[in-house]
């Protein structure tokens, strides 16, 4: 991995962190990342069509928009503007391109460079023992892939990796396909990222999403943000909180870094929020040790019962726990048995911190706990999701206006495809709900996820494995395991808009399979097309392309997949992928008969703003097996990294989209130029022995005892939890062990990595 260019290092600076965000530089910023990528027309024909009724989903994060009559006219962030600009580039990848470079080569380029190359144009394949994609047609391309998938021996050899980036028409095409060819290996990038919240969630409440609308975050007494950076991955939200606040509501920000967007907010699309000091954001700010919030949560429940005990039928909702719920008694005696000394062990925080917390939880009827992978990405991050549930339970903040669960979600469709019955283990219901749609029996036998998916490559049991809208390669963990793996199958294909990793990183043969962004304009036999998506509050809504499609060679990816199911399955099925292909209303109309909650489907979604799926949590119905809501009890688990080792987290900066740098800075944070860096905590830096800025390898500590090693990292001092460090996904993807992954929900632990530095010279000594 470290022959992989890393532009920027050389230049790097370092400012204090900022204490506020999303102000005019915000706005500024956007901007010119668009004129860097393409002309004015083009920019103003994207920026202006974002999240309107009449436009395209901003294929950012899953943040839902207001009501169609109280949004703004530029209902957009700055990095909603930056992923759409990076998609409406100007920039092309011919096969001019690919001629003159060699995979190989590509190899080598950073992910940065890679995506700057542009929009993807034709179809391309890479012939067995060849260093050099080639052009192929699109009947030509589609067949090979066919033919490979029918020469398996068994379906399950066969891998359809998607990201949330997908719109719900293609992904409910893409698992009938699967389903249909008669696996159900489709993982997805949910195993890696919300996993643990569907899996708590399912388990306690009987439904894997979130219960919270817009008008509840509005309206909520108390909103916990916890383990999410919102200033950067969710800057809408910021909106939302500081109407929480306006209204007298309160928020208490938990996370181990002082990140820019929970202390202060200036909003860019007011004339209030570009000069002054904007909003103060967090009342109070937990800087909590890493993986601490299970602790937090369970020290919040003990003082909750404590509190009760004092002044019986006061404190907890008795109506809600006797006629709603199971399990109480239970939970009521294992929650006692925590001991203060554990809890500030795990947390590192005072009690009177905590004791300040549970006063405002005694002063709120209606309380909100958000959540993103501060918490699902760590070995108990199931656990420490149940045990908000208990919290949220106890004085009946589930189900009712302004109170609730709101997992925060990433990929703006990836609740949406899930819906669709993207998942490797979707249940029964649905699968019998296909076969009386479509005739067919629909495989039972639960699928592969991310992580399984890299162990069946590697042990030659996965030999195919076509990827949708994603970058399979530098999501997963394990970065030299995952390549090898790859490198292992008969065939890699990728149905992408640009380039990335995954498309150099290539099994015997490999296939390229460009496509139409959100932003293009989508025309089919019956007309221009639209897709729909849900946000993270179960809203569902049309998106519509509106600019000239990037190359008169691209397919969209209904299209791709309808042909390729054709050719793999052949006519003997009772699915009319022609139709499908050619009207997507014929896929909706589907959609409606097999999905819960679709019923008229295309007429409701035409509607402004679309409509909302129901949550019976909402209801006071909970589809559990006992009907009942369910308390838990969950054992003390904390996380300890052995003397003279950090526990590392791997995040997100400022300008990157997932797997994909858009520039070297992170101006929230004050650095510039440089992506291989590392945040410590100046007391550690002290007790190491390094020097700021020194140079260091990252070496990471597992059970198995391979040494995985990210050279060539610059130490910055940074006010992050003592004992704990930060550095970028996924340049140190390469560090998370492939074993390593949260209980039950299997999501690598990518926020929890056990790792010593070496300063680099060490090892490059003679
Ligand atoms: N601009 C932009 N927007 C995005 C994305 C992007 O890459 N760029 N990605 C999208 C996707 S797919 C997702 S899933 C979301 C991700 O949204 P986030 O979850 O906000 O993303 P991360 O950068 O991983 O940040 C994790 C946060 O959790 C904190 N944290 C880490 N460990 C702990 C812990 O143990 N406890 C607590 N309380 N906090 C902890 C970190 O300090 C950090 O603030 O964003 C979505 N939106
Ligand atoms: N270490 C570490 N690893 C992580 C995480 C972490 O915090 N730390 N986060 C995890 C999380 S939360 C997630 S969600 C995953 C993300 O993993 P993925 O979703 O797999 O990765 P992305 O970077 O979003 O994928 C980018 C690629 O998608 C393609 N693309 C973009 N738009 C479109 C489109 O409209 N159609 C098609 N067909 N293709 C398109 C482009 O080719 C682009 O290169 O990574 C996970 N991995
Ligand atoms: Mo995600």
């Amino acid at each position: 991995m470290s022959t992989i260019e890393d532009p920027g290092d050389e230049r790097l600076s370092v400012t204090p962190p900022k204490t506020w965000a999303t102000g005019l530089p915000a706005v500024t910023h956007a901007l010119q990342y668009s004129f860097g990528q393409t002309s004015v027309r083009r920019t103003a024909l994207t920026l202006l069509n974002i999240n309107q009724t009449k436009g395209f989903d901003c294929p950012g994060c899953a943040w839902p928009e207001p009501a169609p009559g109280q949004r703004h006219k530029n209902e957009y962030c700055e990095n909603g503007a930056k992923h759409i600009s990076d998609e409406a580039t100007s920039r092309r990848v011919t096969a001019d391109f690919f001629r003159q470079h060699s995979i190989s080569e590509l190899g080598k380029k950073s992910d940065y460079w890679l995506n700057q190359q542009g929009r993807l144009t034709e179809p391309m394949i890479k012939h067995s023992g060849s260093d050099h994609y080639e052009s192929i047609g699109w009947d030509e391309a589609l067949g090979l892939l066919a033919d490979e998938l029918r020469g398996l021996d068994t379906p399950n050899e066969a891998l359809f990796y998607t990201s949330g980036r997908l719109g719900n028409e293609a992904a409910f095409l893409l698992q009938l396909f699967a389903r249909a060819f008669g696996t159900n290996n489709l993982p997805d990038c949910s195993n890696m990222c919300h996993e643990s919240s569907g899996f708590a969630l399912n388990e306690t409440l009987g439904i894997g999403k979130g219960s919270v609308s817009l008008q509840d975050v509005h309206d909520a007494d108390l909103i916990f943000v916890v383990g999410q950076n919102p200033g950067t991955n969710h800057p809408r939200m910021l909106s939302a909180l500081e109407e929480t606040k306006r209204n007298g509501g309160q928020i208490i920000a938990v996370n181990p870094l002082p990140e820019a967007g929970l202390m202060r907010f200036k909003h860019p699309q007011k004339p209030r929020g570009v000069i002054g000091r904007g909003t103060a954001i967090a009342d109070q700010f937990l800087q909590i040790r890493p993986g601490g919030d299970l602790a937090l949560f369970q020290a919040l429940n003990l003082l909750l019962l404590q509190a009760e005990d004092e002044r019986p039928g006061t404190v907890l909702d008795r109506s809600f726990i006797d006629t709603r719920t199971t399990g109480f008694a239970d939970f009521a005696e294992h929650a006692r048995k925590i001991s203060w000394p554990d809890i500030l062990a795990s947390t590192g925080l005072t009690r009177g911190e905590i004791e300040r917390v549970h006063a405002r939880v005694m002063h709120s009827d209606k309380i909100i706990v958000c959540w993103a992978m501060g918490l699902t990405q760590h070995k108990h991050g199931v656990p420490t999701i149940r045990e908000i549930v208990n919290f949220l339970m106890l004085r009946g903040n589930i189900g009712k206006p302004g109170a609730g669960v709101c997992p925060v979600r990433g990929h703006s469709n990836v609740q949406g495809d899930r819906t669709m019955g993207i998942w490797e283990r979707m249940p029964k219901p649905f699968l019998d709900s296909l076969e009386r749609e479509f005739g067919f029996t629909p495989p039972t036998e639960h699928g592969l996820d991310s992580v399984d998916s890299i162990r069946a490559m590697l042990k030659g049991r996965a030999k195919v494995f076509l990827g949708v809208a994603g970058n399979f390669v530098r999501a997963t963990p394990d970065s030299d395991a995952t390549e090898k793996a790859m490198r292992r199958c008969r065939l890699t294909a990728h149905i992408s808009t640009k380039l990335n990793r995954s498309h150099t990183v290539c099994g015997r043969t490999a296939l390229i399979l460009p496509t139409l962004g959100r932003s293009d304009r989508d025309v089919q036999a019956s007309g221009e097309q639209f897709v729909t998506v849900e946000d993270s509050m179960s809203e569902v809504h049309a998106s519509r392309g509106r600019l000239a499609p990037a190359s008169d060679k691209l397919l969209s990816e209904v299209a791709i997949i309808s042909r390729l199911a054709r050719l793999t399955l052949g006519e003997q099925l009772a699915i009319p992928w022609e139709e499908f292909e050619a009207d997507y209303n014929t896929i909706r109309d589907r959609i409606a008969r097999v999905v819960p909650g679709f019923e008229d489907f295309t007429a409701r979604v035409k509607r402004p703003g679309g409509f909302r799926l129901p949550n019976p949590v909402n209801r006071g119905v909970f589809p559990t097996p006992s009907g009942k809501a369910v308390f838990t009890c969950n054992a003390f688990q904390m996380l300890q990294a052995p003397k003279g080792h950090l526990i590392l987290q791997t995040l997100r900066s400022h300008d990157q989209w997932n797997t994909v740098p858009y520039a070297m800075n992170d101006r929230y944070r004050g650095i510039r130029n440089a992506r291989r860096v590392v945040l410590v905590n100046p007391a550690d830096l002290e007790e190491l022995g390094l020097a700021d800025r020194s140079e260091v390898d990252l070496v990471s500590v597992w059970l198995d005892g391979v040494e995985r090693r990210a050279s060539g990292f610059r130490v910055i001092s940074y006010p992050t939890t003592p004992g704990s460090a930060a550095a970028y996904y996924p340049e140190t993807n390469v560090l998370v062990p492939l074993d390593s992954v949260a209980d039950f929900s299997n999501t690598p632990t990518s926020k929890s990595i056990v790792v010593r530095l070496e300063p680099t010279r060490e090892r490059t000594a003679p």
